[in-house]
Order: structure tokens, then C-alpha cells, then sequence
């Protein structure tokens, strides 16, 4: 695309012109359907929500490929609830990876500290996103990782219960 389109009403809106146009539109449309959807997410989570239980969904989640022999690493969840009640993530498990745990970084004057966190809050209508340098799931990997590959989590929320997640396997600091 180089500049506007023509009108339609225009002399020259020949079939090519059509077809360009509804090229367009098939294009637009996923993206207005999806802002729509947005917008009637963020009604409802304000609105009808409240007293209902937590509703919990975690996004494709990211996890470092280790650095050359180490094993130790870090995986990172986008966590939403849209209900009307908090929930508390507990756990988090996977069958290729040992000594899971959810640890909580700070940076002060002194450096950077991390300490484990036995569970963290979800409060309703809220989203989670960890990073590196505030919450993330470290853990001790079996056997050999590549970039994009898929590891299965299981995520455990006091209220929800158990949640299968993803993450693919990224270059740590991607
Ligand atoms: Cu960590």
C-alpha cells in the first residue's frame, strides 16, 4: 500500500479496485473482532463479575534456554483472572524439569536479591505477568533443551486447581 484508495464512487472503481478493497476488509475484520472482544472483556470484568469465582487463564509462557553446562532457569507466565474473586497460585509442576519453585526478585541499593515465594495472589480482575526482575518459576532442567521447543507446565492455583500452560524455550533476555 502506497497511499489512499481510491473512492469507490470514482470512475476508475473497476473490479480491481473492488477486489483490492475487500482484501482490506477481510484483513480488518480478525482485528475489530478481537478489539471487540477486548472491550467486552473489560466490561464485564468491571461490571457482572463481582462475587463470582476466579477465573484463571494463563497465556503462552516463555523459558530461557540455559547457558551453556548450567541447568538451573527460568520460565515467565502471563496469569489473568477475570472473575470476581482472588486466587493464589501454588505450584508450579512439569514433568521435564525438577525443584520447581516461584521466586521473587528486588533490586536495591545493596544489588539484586531473590527469595522463594511459596505462593503469590492473583486478585480478581487482575494480570500477571512475570518477568525476570520481579517474579519468575525457576527450576533445574533434565536433559538438553533447544530454542523453540515446547515444555508442558502445570500451574496449581489454590482455587482453580490445576492449569496446563506451555513455554517455548527462548534465548534468555528474548
Ligand atoms: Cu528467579
Amino acid at each position: 500500500m502506497t497511499g489512499p484508495l481510491p473512492p469507490t464512487s470514482s470512475a476508475e472503481a473497476g473490479p480491481g479496485n473492488r477486489r483490492l478493497r475487500e482484501g482490506l476488509i477481510s484483513v480488518l475484520a480478525p482485528v475489530t473482532a478481537c478489539l471487540t472482544a477486548l472491550v467486552g472483556l473489560t466490561a464485564w470484568t468491571t461490571a457482572g463479575a463481582a462475587g463470582t469465582p476466579a477465573r484463571i487463564e494463563v497465556g503462552i509462557g516463555r523459558v530461557f534456554l540455559p547457558y551453556a553446562d548450567r541447568e538451573r532457569t527460568a520460565a515467565f507466565f502471563r496469569i489473568t483472572n477475570t472473575g470476581g474473586s482472588g486466587d493464589q497460585l501454588v505450584s508450579v509442576t512439569s514433568p521435564v524439569v525438577e525443584a520447581v519453585m516461584l521466586s521473587r526478585h528486588t533490586s536495591a541499593a545493596g544489588g539484586d536479591s531473590m527469595r522463594m515465594a511459596s505462593s503469590t495472589e492473583i486478585p480478581a480482575g487482575s494480570t500477571l505477568q512475570m518477568t525476570p526482575s520481579t517474579l519468575d518459576v525457576m527450576m533445574t532442567v533434565k536433559g538438553r533443551w533447544h530454542v523453540g521447543d515446547a515444555v508442558p507446565f502445570v500451574l496449581h492455583f489454590r482455587n482453580s486447581g490445576p492449569v496446563e500452560a506451555v513455554a517455548f524455550v527462548v534465548r534468555p533476555g528474548s
